[in-house]
């Protein structure tokens, strides 16, 4: 039986990628107000602003690359049952390879019908415009989880924390809730490892390195896929 390992990601594990974080100096929640963008609320004060704002971060997307962390993460899957349980909205950890891949707020190459919230469409990087109707004939939005919205596969992102025998929790400030209430599902027998650039919250019962995802992941890695 294969050890479970669950990889619980926010925005720093991108940011390596050119990815822009939130709440560090440089962040997305720096420049811009997360009421103007974020909520819906901003949506249906002034939609075409924040299409444009999720346009802009869906092109850079189509930009940029996976790193090394992400890369280090989809190669445990030869040895370990992953989950990624992952609070960005990004595709990278798919496009590095991982294959059981979580997302909680939603994905940024996807686009959702405004009267269904089931009727998702693939995306690609391409833009969302006022004017892009679903095949029922409502406004198309980012398939993204705004503030004040529910959040996605919550319940199996805590069952497999949960069952997980290693948790990796790497770049994230633990600053939005429910998702950053999840790891506190990991078990007291789990190995349990957080990589950040530094500490937003105290890292509960977890270890904290400091440092790189890009540097501090591989390491991880590396030790547990040769036995440590
Ligand atoms: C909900 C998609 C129930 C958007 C995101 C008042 C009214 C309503 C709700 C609330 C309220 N007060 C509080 C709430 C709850 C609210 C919340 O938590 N707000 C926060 C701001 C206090 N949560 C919600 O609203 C959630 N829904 O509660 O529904 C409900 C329903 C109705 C009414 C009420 C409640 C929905 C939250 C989802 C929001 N959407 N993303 C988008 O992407 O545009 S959240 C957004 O921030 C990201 O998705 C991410 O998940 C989240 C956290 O950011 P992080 O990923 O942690 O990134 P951050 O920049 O913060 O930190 C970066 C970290 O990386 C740092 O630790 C840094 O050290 C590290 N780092 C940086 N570089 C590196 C690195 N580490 C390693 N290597 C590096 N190179």
């Amino acid at each position: 039986m294969m050890e479970k390992i669950v990889l619980f990601s926010g925005a720093g594990i991108s940011a390596e990628s050119g990815l822009k974080t939130f709440r560090d100096p440089d962040g997305l929640w720096k420049r811009y107000s997360l009421e103007d963008l974020a909520t819906p609320g901003a949506w249906s004060r002034n939609p075409s602003l924040v299409l444009e704002f999720y346009n802009a971060r869906r092109r850079q997307l189509g930009e940029v690359e996976p790193n090394a962390a992400h890369r280090a993460v989809a190669e445990l899957e030869e040895q370990f049952a992953v989950t990624v349980v992952t609070q960005n909205v990004d595709d990278l950890h798919e496009r590095a390879g991982s294959t059981n891949v979580v997302h909680l707020h939603g994905q940024l190459n996807q686009a959702r019908s405004t009267m269904d919230s089931d009727l998702i469409l693939d995306l690609g990087f391409r833009d969302i415009v006022l004017g892009d109707l679903c095949p029922k004939g409502s406004q198309l939005r980012p398939n993204i989880v705004w503030f004040g919205e529910n959040v996605n596969n919550l319940e199996v992102a805590a069952a497999a924390i949960e069952a997980a025998d290693k948790v990796l929790v790497v770049g994230t400030s633990l600053s939005v809730y429910p998702a950053a209430g999840l790891i506190h599902h990991a078990s007291a027998q789990a190995e349990k490892v957080m990589v950040s650039m530094d500490l937003d919250s105290e890292p509960q019962r977890f270890t904290w390195l400091q440092g790189k995802a890009a540097e501090l992941v591989p390491a991880v890695v590396e030790t547990w896929l040769s036995g440590g």
